[in-house]
């Protein structure tokens, strides 16, 4: 086989810039004299991609040729952020290419990156999740496919105005993005609605049809993935819907224009827009057919592949294995058995054999508004033969669990996929726990909470499927690419392929005491947080000191996350500020950033009051320097990477037992961030790993949360902390709200009087530890040591570890190294 022309593989800057000279005039029609930033942001891009298609081609030929069984990461989100940085990160080009572009004499390389529209598939932790397995897995030399929606309008861009949210559609197609390709000969059809009926096949055996009411077309856009600094090139498949037809013909020919375009609208809409909520679940019609949509697609291209192998159908699970992230891919289990038994003709134990041993699902929430539910009435009519398999499933299922429990009508009940008080709903989380091999949550006490709080009843059943895989993210994208002061000290100290071998980060730990070495990871860190302050006195005119601890919480804003805390300590710290009480406090930037969903309201109430203390605290001169306050608007993947990097200390205090995992977490700890943060999530292993003095912890435990549920009167603990009483009045009387009384009177009557994420309980606590970080941070030598062993202890959060977890333990796949003849 070919590999493409040698001159288009070139890794040098002479063969990067014959490739954008060429791609200037023959792929963008426009001549290198006067070509904008864009133009060479594109020229650049495609000649990037000529790079990849080389890989990607070995990659795939490889794959049909052999019988390597290929992980298909199923998601609703794919959060990729910006390419073209990345992708000369993996191909080891970022020089050659800042070359090149000196050599067209305009714009440099950091201007160019600067350009790129990010695709924002996603809305935050579970979606970059997908995002950093599927370039762990290239990396790790993995055969894999993602398998996901190409929205046309990803998550929204936030804007700011008068200290509220508005949300801007988010037009990132409108440039043209270079990093898809497009495989309109592997469109699929995709039924919706209609009825089942009977029928008895030529062997005289009844069987079942479903004939369904619409089709729509699934056109596959594949992003490739190149792994770092080797041939595998996997990629992810995107389905974006069409109709089937261009337009009814019928319709059209009876004069009915409308009619006719409607269709292909209505099926058009399958691939609009993202849902931007991350934590409820509306059990909207429109979200379970985009679930259907692309979870159809995906198997019906598996199957083909597995016929392409010339591999029977009997044996896909040993060609595939199918990672469920959460329950919006859950529909695959009827689909697969659907596909299976209907299409395929199989015995329905044959079926249920090859799907089980093939489904796998990660849970990452255990909020119960988090868990998806769809009205049996609502799924019938969508999905009628997907609700009758389902309905199957479930009566062989509880058949078991009657043999296992005899009697126990309760149980029945409770596990059963359908729940039936009420009005009847499917219930996702059960019939991906029913069906799968594995299920594991995203970091131990999770996984530990999914065992005990969440199924109970199916760990009792079935103790053996349940298990953990603490989240991890890439150190390519999230030290290397986000940080290249540290990237370069790194290199220099480990070895250039550091990125690689994250474990060497270990070595690091005999420097955290060396005077010298410290001297220079400080300026690491002044550099990344100057960067930082230029991003925001850009978008926001605020001036803050790179010399301040910058004090930082990024994430999607959510009660339970308590952005809402972190504001009312910041608030007391201000009230201190002005009763002279500065004793001990040392000059800080207490930086926010986070969507809240549209429809979230006391999420965007949250977002107008750190606007608001941040107007009135900024703008008081009694400040001297010691207190500043800024919210980062439209917090993305490409602002995480300025964040992260310039962190001194990380916000991670949401209510124990509520956060999963988090995963930011790990980013701000990898970059040297100290951890201020509660016992939740990957906190726990966090604390673990950097050291218990190398981490400032407070509040309740998971246990000592529920049981302060049983009886809490959060009235009763305002009176526990000095100033705050003062702090809610001034809040309720309108100091931050241009004396506006009635604006955060919810917010203050959320707090004083239900406090169902417990603010109250912790703040004392979290006053205490917020202190302690001033007071590490006065002693500049013990907050560097402390940042030097939280980088070189977070090797352990890289997502390569996760992806080896998932793939030894749940997958049963190997590595298999793309051998390329170039
Ligand atoms: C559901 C129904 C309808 C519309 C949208 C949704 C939905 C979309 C995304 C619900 C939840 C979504 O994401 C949840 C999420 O991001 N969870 C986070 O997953 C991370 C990766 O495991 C964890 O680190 C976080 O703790 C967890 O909150």
């Amino acid at each position: 086989a070919s590999y493409g022309d040698p001159q288009r593989n070139g890794l040098t800057a002479n063969d990067l810039f014959d490739g954008m000279a060429e791609h200037l005039f023959y792929t963008l029609g426009t001549r290198a004299e006067g070509a904008s930033v864009h133009d060479l942001y594109m020229a650049l891009s495609h000649a990037v991609r000529d790079r990849l298609m080389t890989r990607h081609l070995a990659t795939k030929d490889q794959l049909r040729a052999g019988s390597a069984k290929v992980v298909a990461y199923f998601s609703a989100e794919f959060l990729i952020g910006p390419q073209l940085g990345n992708n000369l990160l993996m191909l080891g080009m970022q020089a050659e290419a800042a070359e090149a572009l000196r050599r067209f004499g305009g714009p440099g390389l950091d201007q160019v990156l600067d350009v790129e529209e990010e695709p924002g598939l996603g809305n935050g932790g579970l979606g970059r999740l997908a995002a950093c397995y599927l370039e762990s897995l290239a990396s790790l030399e993995f055969p894999a496919s993602g398998y996901g929606i190409r929205y046309e309008f990803g998550i929204f861009d936030q804007a700011i105005r008068d200290g509220w949210q508005v949300e801007i559609t988010d037009k990132w197609l409108k440039g043209g993005w270079p990093w898809e390709l497009v495989y309109p000969a592997q469109s699929v059809s995709v039924g919706f609605g209609g009825h089942v009926e009977s029928y008895g096949d030529e062997q005289g055996a009844e069987r079942r049809r479903w004939l369904p009411a619409h089709r729509a077309l699934g056109v596959p856009h594949d992003v490739p993935v190149l792994g770092y600094r080797v041939n595998s090139c996997d990629r992810i498949r995107l389905w974006r819907a069409v109709a089937a037809e261009s337009f009814d013909v019928h319709a059209f020919n009876e004069g009915d224009f409308q009619r006719a375009v409607q269709e292909k609208v209505a099926s058009e809409t399958l691939s609009k827009v993202l849902y931007p909520n991350d934590g409820t679940d509306q059990g909207k019609r429109l979200r379970l057919e985009q679930q259907h949509f692309f979870v159809s697609c995906s198997l019906q291209d598996m199957l083909r592949t597995l016929a392409l192998r010339g591999a029977p159908v009997q044996s896909f699970a040993e060609h595939w294995t199918v990672q469920l992230n959460d329950t919006h891919p859950s529909i695959a289990v009827a689909e697969l058995m659907r596909l299976l038994v209907d299409e395929h003709r199989l015995g329905w134990d044959e079926a249920w054999t090859i799907t089980t041993a093939s489904i796998a699902y990660t849970n990452h929430t255990l909020l119960p508004e988090a868990l998806e539910r769809w009205e049996v009435g609502l799924f019938g009519s969508l999905l009628p033969r997907h609700l009758e398999i389902i309905y199957e499933i479930n009566a062989r299922f509880l058949q078991q669990v009657r043999l296992h429990a005899p009697g126990d009508l309760d149980l029945l009940r409770r596990v059963s996929i359908i729940h039936e008080d009420g009005t009847k709903a499917v219930r996702m989380a059960h019939l991906a726990t029913v069906a799968a091999h594995h299920v594991n949550g995203v970091a131990a006490l999770h996984s530990q909470l999914v065992k005990t709080d969440l199924f109970p009843d199916f760990a009792a059943l079935w103790p053996g499927k349940f298990t953990n895989v603490t989240n991890g993210v890439t150190p390519r994208r999230w030290l290397a690419l986000a940080n290249p002061p540290l990237a370069r000290l790194l290199g220099e100290t480990l070895g250039d392929d550091w990125p690689a071998h994250i474990e060497r980060l270990r070595q690091l730990e005999p420097l955290a005491t060396d005077s010298g070495f410290q001297q220079r990871w400080a300026a690491c860190k002044l550099a990344c947080k100057r960067r930082l302050a230029g991003v925001i006195a850009e978008q926001s005119q605020v001036l803050v000191d790179p010399t301040s601890l910058f004090d930082i919480q990024v994430k999607r804003i959510h009660e339970y996350k308590r952005q809402h805390l972190n504001a009312l300590q910041v608030v007391l710290q201000y009230l201190r500020i002005k009763h002279g009480e500065t004793e001990g406090m040392v000059p800080r930037t207490v930086i926010f950033g986070g969507k809240a969903a549209p429809g979230y309201w006391m999420a965007k109430l949250i977002i107008r009051f750190i606007s608001g203390i941040a107007e009135t605290i900024n703008a008081d001169p009694d400040n001297r320097g010691l207190l500043r306050v800024a919210f980062l608007a439209d917090y993305n993947v490409k602002l995480g990477e300025r964040v992260y990097p310039a962190a001194d200390l990380s916000e991670q205090i949401s209510t124990a037992g509520l956060e999963a995992s988090g995963t930011g977490n790990m980013k701000f700890a990898l970059n040297g961030a100290l951890t201020i943060g509660t016992l939740d999530g990957a906190n726990v292993e966090i604390r673990q790993q950097v050291g218990t003095d190398n981490f400032f912890l407070f509040g309740h435990t998971t246990e000592q949360i529920a049981e302060l549920r049983s009886d809490y009167r959060p009235w009763e603990w305002v009176e526990k902390v000095p100033l705050l009483r003062e702090a809610l009045d001034l809040i309720e009387r309108g100091h931050f709200s241009n004396g506006d009384g009635e604006l955060f009177r919810p917010l203050v009557q959320n707090i004083v009087g239900r406090d169902s994420y417990f603010l109250l309980a912790d703040l004392p606590d979290y006053l205490v530890s917020q202190n302690d970080a001033s007071r590490l941070w006065a002693d500049p030598s013990a907050w560097q040591r402390a940042s030097i062993l939280n980088t070189a202890r977070s090797g352990y959060f890289s997502s390569d570890r996760a992806i080896r977890e998932y793939a030894e333990r749940v997958w049963g796949v190997e590595p298999l190294p793309v051998a390329m003849g170039c």
